[in-house]
């Protein structure tokens, strides 16, 4: 029997790959949400399991554990009996430079939901409670970038730049995809589930014609295969309300054009 308790939030994409492991995994865990429109993530008591202000946390028997990627990796070398990465040392080198990307471009997705969704959720709030929430971010660059977002929402130069890479990301990720229909090997690694949020979330934000089966064929095709898994509802649609998501993709048909330029801008 696992003793694992993960601290996540239902949405947030670091949050979605933990869980598909350990769905594919079929390990059991202690399910604490994190409310991050709430701030929880900078509860004091939070602050001590993660000291960044993030999620997801896992707490194991021994340990805790941050850092989405290498709570996944930890997740295979601790159960490895159904295994979340392939076998030949090429496909797993694959692996790794999909999950050393995907930790870099992680940066651009929160200025993307936020500057075409969050910031809306956000209108009701008193500007005390706003720039309390801003107060809360521990990075100043990530504070000043937040605030912009906030403001301009995708005039903000960073939320521009943001798309502008997530169309980088999508071109890699098309000629990447192999033969088998998946990202490194022949089955679902963890390549894919570090990779899903996030096609998941530009699906969600009303961008999916940036994969359309006449745009980019393999990941249409990619994005409808890793929706078919038996545990793909279980580790993902379960844990997101369908309120939010139509709420995402109500604000992101408000921008989606500009949206899907920017990130075809070469
Ligand atoms: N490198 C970290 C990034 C974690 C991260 O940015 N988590 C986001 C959700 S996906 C978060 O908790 N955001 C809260 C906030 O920005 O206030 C990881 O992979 O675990």
């Amino acid at each position: 029997m696992t003793e694992l308790t993960l601290y996540h939030n239902g949405p947030s994409t670091c949050s979605q790959k933990v869980r598909l492991i350990l769905e594919l995994k079929k390990l059991p865990y202690v399910s604490k949400e994190v409310n991050l429109l709430a701030g929880e993530q900078h509860s004091p008591e939070y602050v001590k399991l993660n000291p960044n202000h993030v999620v997801p946390t896992l707490v194991t028997k021994n340990d805790i554990l941050i850092e989405s990627n290498l709570i996944v990796e930890y997740l295979d070398d601790a159960f490895p009996e159904i295994p979340a990465r392939p076998s030949s040392p090429e496909a797993i080198h694959k692996v790794r430079l999909w999950m050393k990307y995907i930790d870099t471009f992680q940066q651009y997705t929160g200025p993307i939901t936020h500057g075409i969704a969050v910031r809306k959720l956000q209108m009701d709030k008193s500007d005390e409670e706003k720039e309390a929430d801003l107060q809360n971010i521990p990075d100043p660059v990530k504070r000043q970038a937040r605030k912009e977002t906030i403001e301009k929402g995708i005039d903000a130069p960073i939320v521009m730049n943001s798309l502008k890479k997530a169309g980088e990301f999508l071109d890699q990720l098309e000629t990447n995809i192999e033969d088998s229909g998946w990202i490194a090997g022949d089955k679902f690694s963890m390549a894919d589930a570090c990779v899903l949020p996030y096609i998941q979330r530009f699906d969600h934000l009303a961008l999916s014609e940036a994969f359309s089966e006449e745009k980019r064929p393999k990941i249409n095709k990619w994005f409808r295969k890793v929706k078919d898994l038996d545990f793909f509802d279980k580790a993902v649609t379960n844990h997101i309300p369908s309120r939010l998501v139509e709420m995402m993709n109500t604000f992101g048909e408000e921008v989606k054009d500009r949206a899907l330029n920017l990130m075809e801008k070469k």
